[in-house]
């Protein structure tokens, strides 16, 4: 049992369900650490020298998955970064396929305690109505048509199997996303805080 390690709530839920812009605010108020697997990997991208740089361009603008190897990589890097002993950490946007949980339960596994998975639903057209506005300024290699597809295909074929899985353990909590920012705060907020430590 881990006694004094990091513990964990992974943001789960389809490209542009609104993780990023709830996990900020979880993050301000309740003081959790945010690291968002798809930030991590922009980063790494970019990084001067990285190895990965090409190789992780071409998966995101496919909308496909980077091998966990990277990805799992780069998360543990950044909980020894922030702290490991005590660290409190939302994951946003990982597992989202079985082989990711798969690298997640070989490098990290016991060591982290998972309280739940916080599910973000809500309908594609929503979700593909948000990043085409959200395309217009953000620079995004994958907030166009074609990769906003491929991303819904991905998140259907190979996350969402995932989210059941954690859901048949008893650790999903679903949000309606379908809502405004302002009433999914709400009820985000209901999941946090000293009943849930
Ligand atoms: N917005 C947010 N909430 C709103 C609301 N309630 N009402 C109206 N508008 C709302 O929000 C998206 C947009 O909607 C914003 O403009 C926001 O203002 C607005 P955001 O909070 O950014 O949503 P989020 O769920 O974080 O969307 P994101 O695009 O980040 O989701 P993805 O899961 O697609 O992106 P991620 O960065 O996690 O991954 C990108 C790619 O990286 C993946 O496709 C994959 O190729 C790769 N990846 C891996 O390979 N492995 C990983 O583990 C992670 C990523
Ligand atoms: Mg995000």
């Amino acid at each position: 049992q881990v006694l004094f390690g990091p513990s964990v709530v992974f943001v789960l839920g389809g490209p542009g369900a609104g993780k990023g812009t709830q996990c900020t605010k979880i993050a301000e108020t309740f003081g959790y650490t945010h690291l968002s697997a798809g930030d991590l990997l922009r980063e790494e991208r970019s990084r001067e020298g990285s190895e990965y740089g090409e190789l992780i361009n071409r998966y995101i603008k496919d909308g496909k998955l980077v091998p966990v190897e990277i990805t799992i990589k780069l998360l543990k890097q950044a909980m020894m970064k922030h702290g490991w002993e005590g660290g409190r950490y939302l994951v946003d946007g990982f597992p989202r396929s079985f082989d990711n949980l798969r690298g997640w339960e070989e490098v990290i596994g016991n060591t982290v305690r998972v309280k739940f998975v916080l599910f973000f639903d809500l309908s594609e057209e929503t979700m593909q109505a948000r990043l085409m506005e959200r395309g217009k300024t953000s620079g995004r290699a994958d907030d166009n048509l074609e990769s906003i597809k491929k991303r819904f295909v991905t998140f259907q074929q190979e996350s969402m199997p995932v989210v059941e899985k954690f859901h048949l353990k008893g650790l999903v909590r679903r949000i309606n996303a379908e809502q405004s920012a302002e009433q999914v705060w709400r009820d985000v907020q209901r999941n946090f805080g000293p009943s849930v430590i």
